[in-house]
């Protein structure tokens, strides 16, 4: 999933051009607005965490590009693609890393790190389940 800050900053293709590049395949692309309820679903293993209200409250901010990426390895390339959950310790040549905001001292401070991926076959299952019916 393209979050918000993504969308927002017009980084969609970029992003979209380097999971291709990675030889990863983008099956379903769709924009949309995550309801309250699938952002609660979405994020129901981080109920307990500090950050929690911040990270439903950034989600639902803006349109979100829900996707489907196939391939060798999928959920492990995507991931190493994607970069470190805190953009300012993503690598160069990451998606996070790369494309980061200069400066990420807004009110959603590591919220905002532009994608989203399943971590194992079971979250994608579940979470493919959240954004297409
Ligand atoms: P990842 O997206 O790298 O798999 P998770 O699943 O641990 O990371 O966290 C889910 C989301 O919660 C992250 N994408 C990020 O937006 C947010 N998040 C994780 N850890 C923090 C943190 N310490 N402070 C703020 N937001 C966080």
């Amino acid at each position: 999933m393209i979050k918000p800050d993504g969308v927002a900053r017009g980084l969609e293709n970029e992003i979209f051009k380097r999971v291709e590049n990675a030889g990863l395949n983008v099956e379903v692309r769709q924009k949309m607005s995550l309801t309250a309820e699938q952002a609660a679903e979405l994020y129901k293993p981080h109920l307990d965490k500090p950050f929690y209200p911040g990270l439903i409250k950034f989600i639902t901010s803006g349109a979100v590009v829900a996707c489907v990426v196939s391939g060798e390895s999928a959920i492990g390339r995507l991931r190493a693609l994607m970069g470190a959950t805190d953009p300012m310790k993503a690598e160069a040549g990451t998606i996070r890393g790369d494309l980061r905001e200069e400066i990420v001292l807004s009110e959603y401070g590591t919220i905002k790190n532009l994608v989203h991926g399943s971590d194992s076959p079971e979250s994608a299952e579940r979470e493919i389940a959240i954004f297409f019916k």
